[in-house]
């Protein structure tokens, strides 16, 4: 007993608890009053997910308020909190309005105070258990950040239905673009047998209301395969009994080709009458292990990965095979976007893989079953530090649509550079795709809302392993956090997300929370400064994607991405003169883009090819602009450091260690950056720095 306090302890100390860390609070006015209902919890209701909501609960206010409350059934004394589902006839329905219990989703819930004479009662109340579970949380947090209790009482539903974690997980314990130790799900090609940390994960996920994870890699390679199989199973339904009891719904990644490669087929048609078949029993199979099994993310003609194509089949025959059967479970398929020809001739500048995902998808538009989504990379490309936001938002108007984002930082630093990713996510959910004319937002697309669709959500490619503070740089637990609440609910502010994290996850004290708040805000914008400029992208070690190249190219030694030549650099896609890209936009975000006057300047490169004597709106020309934002990367990100150290002996001993070294790091890292590119562009073009200073 006395070890494993020891151990939680140790694990506390260097981040594990993320922003479930509940420390006591300081005796306030506004403490002592949630103090005054917390003393007694009132519940009558028994199930998995109840039970953890009530756990939860009691953790939180006795950690929070140094409180141990009574838990009954009935009420023992006149202040209490009432939590649990409503029905007609129970106590916590008869607190409830008729009107008010119709505004409540199936997800939603509800926080109400109610003032008798008598008693004082705050009600936290769902439709569903979810719903409860997702109300505990809301009020855990606000005595956490230390709200006035009358900013909580409300109605809340999540406006995104889906709300899923991608891990790219292999079964070997490796994972895809991860940069936090290893798998939490799988070692050895087994699943892990003791589930305590996966345990604790999904607590994490629920507190931000995830309600989905795909477990495996979207490329499923041999081994996985067998995932489906009778083989793993029983373990993978162990996960999913767990995961339900979060509220949180598992997934499967598989392989286009399962049919041959773990049935006995020679085919895998999506149209051929005995791959149908195999498929209707695989997934009967599926439901019997898991009942309530969410569904399959699939990855088809990919970069390698097996598709309809082979069959000259197209996405649409492809999905709706699989969805199918899956709908008589309540399954559904989400179908990746990101499709594009990765053996194309590059030295070719009439094709643009840009124009991929929109060429392949929009002819389909309408072709989908009803339980099929298609998951769309917020950018054309492939999550740079900066992307115009992709045109199949906007462009498909009758086929359900989720968001990707990447939330593990492959172009962004790797975990090893602070990028804190939500101003850029944000940015990207209130994008005006014209659509429906003005007003027509990215966020009211991927809802359903915009067209009426059945499905719509976000996904986000984890950024979490087995290191014991699980996202590699702690700092990076802001991502995920960030991700949840987005995904929730897209009109939040950054400021009050961020404001929440650092709140929960460090303290409220102001100074802390104005200085990390600053560093998180600040950080995407350094880390584009000595990366790659102005929406070009790339400029990466192939690969692995860590470091500067600029002419870093995966495919083809003799491709880049950028075209910088000894006149200018970027990649012209009007529809004029370029690849025609712009015209895959509607017509008002089109006409923005296709004039270099009117283009936002921060995507400039990644839609026009500009002289580097060419003066930006600032007065400076492209070359200088880009000398000058490395040499000031560089400063910044010293800054972030000099930040940080201000507040030694506010921050946990090992925490601040651990990220002073981390800055330590980013900075040697920027200064190659810097070097890199300023010297690559000087020998290009041979005009000088205007302020003097050395290129290496
Ligand atoms: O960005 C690329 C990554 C691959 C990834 C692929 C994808 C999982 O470099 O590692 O594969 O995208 O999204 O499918």
């Amino acid at each position: 007993m006395r070890r494993l306090r020891e151990k939680k302890k140790e694990l506390a100390a260097v981040g594990y608890n993320c922003w479930l860390e509940y420390q006591k609070q300081e005796n306030n006015m506004l403490i002592h009053e949630y103090a005054e209902l917390c003393r007694n919890i009132v519940i009558c209701e028994d199930s998995d997910i109840i039970k953890n909501a009530l756990d939860e609960l009691r953790k939180g206010i006795r950690m929070l308020l140094n409180i141990k409350p009574l838990v009954s059934a009935e009420p023992k004394i006149k202040s209490y909190l009432l939590i649990g589902t409503f029905a007609e006839n129970n106590r916590v329905g008869s607190f409830l309005e008729a009107d008010e219990k119709e505004k409540i989703g199936d997800e939603g819930f509800i926080i109400k105070l109610i003032n008798t004479n008598e008693d004082r009662i705050l009600v936290i109340a769902g439709k569903s258990p979810k719903g409860v579970l997702y109300g505990v949380f809301d009020f855990i947090r606000a005595i956490q950040t230390q709200r006035e209790q009358s900013s909580i009482l409300r109605i809340e539903n999540p406006v995104n239905q889906l709300r899923i974690l991608n891990h790219w997980d292999n079964i070997d314990g490796s994972i895809e673009r991860g940069y936090a130790g290893e798998s939490i799900f799988f070692k050895n090609n087994k699943i892990i047998k003791r589930l305590d940390r996966i345990r604790d994960y999904a607590r994490i996920l629920a507190s931000i209301g995830i309600n989905g994870v795909v477990i495996n890699n979207v490329n499923v390679h041999k081994y996985e395969t067998n995932l489906i199989t009778s083989t793993y199973l029983p373990d993978v339904s162990r996960l999913a009994d767990l995961f339900r009891e979060y509220g949180i719904k598992l997934y499967l990644s598989i392989n286009y080709a399962s049919p041959m490669q773990i049935g006995k087929l020679t085919t895998a048609d999506p149209l051929d009458d005995n791959v149908r078949e195999w498929w209707d029993k695989k997934i009967e199979e599926i439901y019997k292990y898991i009942p309530d099994f969410g569904g399959f993310l699939v990855k088809a003609d990919s970069e390698h990965r097996p598709g309809p194509f082979t069959y000259g089949r197209n996405h649409a025959d492809g999905a709706n095979m699989l969805a199918r059967p899956l709908n008589k479970h309540g399954g559904i398929v989400i179908w990746r976007c990101f499709v594009y020809n990765c053996m194309q001739d590059w030295r070719d500048y009439s094709i643009d893989r840009a124009k991929a995902a929109y060429d392949n998808f929009m002819p389909l538009d309408g072709d989908f079953d009803s339980n099929v989504l298609l998951q769309i990379k917020n950018g054309p490309m492939d999550f740079q530090v900066r992307e115009p936001v992709s045109p199949l938002f906007g462009g498909l108007q009758k086929t359900n649509q989720a968001m990707e984002f990447q939330i593990t930082q492959e172009y962004t630093g790797q975990q090893k550079h602070l990028c804190y990713l939500v101003p850029m996510w944000k940015e990207i959910l209130e994008f005006d795709t014209y659509a429906k004319g003005k007003n027509t937002l990215v966020k009211n697309i991927i809802s359903g809302s915009a067209f009426n669709n059945k499905y719509g959500g976000i996904a986000g490619v984890a950024n979490i392993g087995d290191n014991p503070n699980w996202t590699g740089l702690q700092l990076a637990q802001s991502n995920l956090y960030g991700f949840g609440r987005l995904a929730w609910n897209p009109d939040l502010t950054v400021e009050q997300i961020t404001d929440e994290w650092i709140r929960m996850t460090y303290s409220n004290n102001e100074i802390v929370v104005d200085v990390i708040s600053e560093m998180l805000l600040s950080s995407w914008r350094i880390y584009e400064n000595y990366t790659s400029p102005l929406g070009i992208g790339w400029m990466v070690n192939p690969n692995h994607h860590y470091g500067p190249n600029v002419d870093g190219y995966e495919y083809d030694k003799w491709g880049t991405y950028h075209r910088a030549d000894l006149k200018g650099i970027g990649v012209d896609r009007t529809v004029k003169t370029g690849t025609g890209y712009i015209g895959q936009y509607h017509k008002e975000v089109a006409e923005m883009y296709e004039k270099v006057e009117t283009c936002p300047e921060e995507l400039l490169l990644f839609f026009h090819h500009i002289p580097y004597t060419y003066r930006l709106q600032s007065g400076e020309t492209l070359i200088q602009y880009i000398y000058n934002t490395h040499f000031k990367g560089v400063e910044q990100v010293i800054e972030l450091k000099n930040k940080w150290l201000g507040l030694k002996g506010m921050i946990g001993e090992e925490l601040f260690k651990h990220v002073s070294e981390r800055l330590d790091g980013q900075i040697e890292h920027s200064k190659e950056w810097r070097d890199v590119i300023n010297t690559y562009f000087f020998r290009k073009t041979g005009i000088k720095d205007q302020l003097g200073r050395t290129i290496y």
